[in-house]
């Protein structure tokens, strides 16, 4: 009883993933990799469902004989069942923009506060209590039955037994955070019929033998934490508790562990979520926008090699412009340069209006050059409310500016000096998304403000985990794909001040394994016996603070002011 495999439903990719634990060691390999790509039909954005599952079969049937699959995917998504168990169409994607103003309502029944006070949850416009406010009264759900969370959804296809993964479900906000169980008065007072949810079932615990008419064999479906989050977070090396994680990929998952969660006003203002981690524990953590952005830019060039594209973003000037990554405007799918750009090019400009969008600053730096900064920077609004606005100074360049009257760097980039063109930061941005002749160096100007402004965002979410917890921190680990990218990480380790260890980029399999693996005997212990044999067995490098906190904590400012 030692193989184990690992179904890991990510929003860019899937994968099966095969593990063995053995005498303290865990070793992983890939045996199914496959894309994860939304469809739109209808004018709604779907999940390709029954893709993924064919992807998940084939990479079943690639792994062999294995004792035990653990499932995980992103969180907050269902899958509706009719009475005879049959799928009642695609499950509809949590970027899907059904769910606009339903906060409104649901907060018309709910205060704010005492739907906190419940559930722990950081209102996320897309959690599933509100895409099912949002389609109430749809004939799909008048029909429905039985609502499975994705992971949920595939181990029934797998096995016949339906349940509801504790982790996963935490994430719904429609679970009583103090009783662990169901909200059913809350559901009643939404319309929102609690007979839809099927009962709990803890990480760690057998869901069933996978069906023999499948041809996969018969082993066990093991319950892990089956929201993914909740398997990085067990895949976390950290040696200590004094860590806090940033499961990088799509999103940023930035938190702590906790062994209770965190309630109080502040927490609930700031937008920390308090979901179900494995063993009991509290992931106090908060949603950053991640890669997302940096993947849509991707997407929208054709794909262009990533490496090359990470080497021009490490060579453009840093803190060319920064963007509030928590501006709801990144969520949706497509136009992302775009709606980079407009972030910049819709605001005013302290000064006679002619350049779109940048705030030019000098900062000091540790590498003893002054370097400038463009700063959009967001109005402080009632979070989650409408989208942010936002304004555009000029700022004194005074500080380390030398005086010699040489334009700063900002100031180049602002008039185009010495690249040949005269485009504000904004207007270089914009001509990227519209694939401009100067294609190289836009796009890692664009790159590069989605780094910073991703580093600043992981800076302030890690400092936020640790006032509002009081969990004092050593390091951040970086988990994921993220922890892939070089430039992320050491602008993350600059950024918090701290040092980061990147690494495993396969954390969330391996949490999934491991937890399997307890299950069927083959490692025994808690999370941090656990942590122990990833810090054994897996690559983890290590990137130090470098630099002057001071150029961030002027940046941060800027975004805060
Ligand atoms: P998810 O589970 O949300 O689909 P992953 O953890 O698989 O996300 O991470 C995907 C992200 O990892 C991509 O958006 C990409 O930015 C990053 N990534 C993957 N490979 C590399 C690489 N070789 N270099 C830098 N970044 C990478
Ligand atoms: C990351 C994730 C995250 C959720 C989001 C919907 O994959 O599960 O934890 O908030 O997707």
């Amino acid at each position: 009883m030692n193989t184990f495999a690992a179904v890991d439903l990510g929003a860019s990719s899937g994968r099966v993933m095969v593990g063995r634990v053995e005498a303290g060691r865990v070793t992983l390999e890939a045996v199914n990799r496959f894309a994860n790509e939304p469809v739109r039909t209808g004018g709604t954005l779907h999940w390709d469902i029954l893709g993924l599952y064919r992807g998940v079969l084939e990479g079943l049937r690639l792994a062999g004989p294995v004792d035990g699959i653990g499932i995980d995917s992103w969180a907050v998504d269902y899958g509706l069942l009719d009475a005879t168990g049959a799928l009642l169409g695609n499950p509809v994607h949590y970027r899907d923009s059904r769910t606009e103003g339903t906060a409104a309502k649901v907060s018309s029944v709910v205060a704010e506060d005492k739907l906190y006070a419940l559930t722990g949850l950081q209102k996320l416009p897309f959690n599933t209590i509100y895409q099912l406010v949002a389609a109430a009264g749809t004939p799909q759900l008048e029909a429905a039955r039985q609502l499975l969370m994705i992971p949920d959804l595939l181990a029934y296809w797998l096995t016949g037994e339906v349940g509801a993964e504790f982790t996963n479900a935490s994430t719904t906000q429609l679970l009583d955070l103090r009783s662990g169980k169901w909200a059913g008065e809350l559901m009643t007072s939404l319309g929102i019929r609690p007979s839809l949810f099927p009962p709990l079932r803890a990480p760690g615990t057998v869901i069933g033998p996978v069906l023999s008419s499948l041809g996969i064999g018969t082993p066990d479906v093991i319950a892990v934490g089956s929201h993914d989050t909740a398997s990085a977070v067990v895949g976390v090396p950290a040696a200590s508790s004094n860590f806090a994680y940033i499961s990088c990929g799509t999103w940023s998952l930035v938190g702590v562990e906790l062994d209770s969660p965190v309630l109080t006003e502040a927490s609930r203002l700031a937008n920390f979520t308090n979901e179900g981690g494995v063993d009991g524990t509290v992931r106090y953590l908060r949603n950053v926008m991640g890669l997302w952005p940096l993947q849509e830019c991707l997407r929208e060039w054709g794909s262009p090699d990533l490496a090359a594209l990470l080497r021009e973003a490490a060579a453009a000037p840093a803190f060319g412009a920064l963007v509030d990554l928590d501006d709801p405007i990144f969520l949706p799918p497509g136009d992302m340069v775009a709606r980079l750009t407009q972030v910049s090019k819709r605001l005013p400009t302290g000064r006679g209006g002619d350049h779109a969008a940048s705030v030019s600053e000098r900062l000091p730096t540790g590498s003893g050059g002054d370097r400038a900064a463009s700063v959009s920077e967001r109005l402080p609004t009632g979070r989650g409310a409408d989208r942010a606005a936002l304004v555009s100074e000029r700022l004194p360049t005074g500080s380390g500016a030398g005086g010699d009257g040489a334009p700063s760097v900002g100031e180049r980039l602002l008039t185009g000096q010495g690249e040949g063109a005269a485009a504000s930061v904004g207007e270089r941005l914009l001509t990227a998304g519209a694939g401009g002749s100067d294609r190289s160096t836009p796009r890692g100007a664009v790159v590069r403000c989605i780094l910073d402004s991703l580093a600043l965002a992981h800076r302030r979410a890690v400092r936020q985990a640790q006032e509002l917890s009081g969990r004092h921190v050593d390091a951040v680990h970086i988990v994921g794909g993220g922890a892939r990218n070089e430039l992320l990480c050491q602008l993350t380790a600059d950024a918090c001040g701290l040092p980061v260890l990147a690494g495993p980029v396969e954390a969330t399999a391996l949490g999934n394994i491991l937890v399997q693996a307890r299950t069927a005997g083959a490692i025994s212990g808690d999370l941090s016996a656990l942590r122990a044999v990833l810090r054994e067995t897996q690559q983890i490098v290590r990137y130090e603070p470098r630099g002057d906190a001071g150029a961030w904590r002027a940046a941060e400012r800027r975004l805060e002011a």
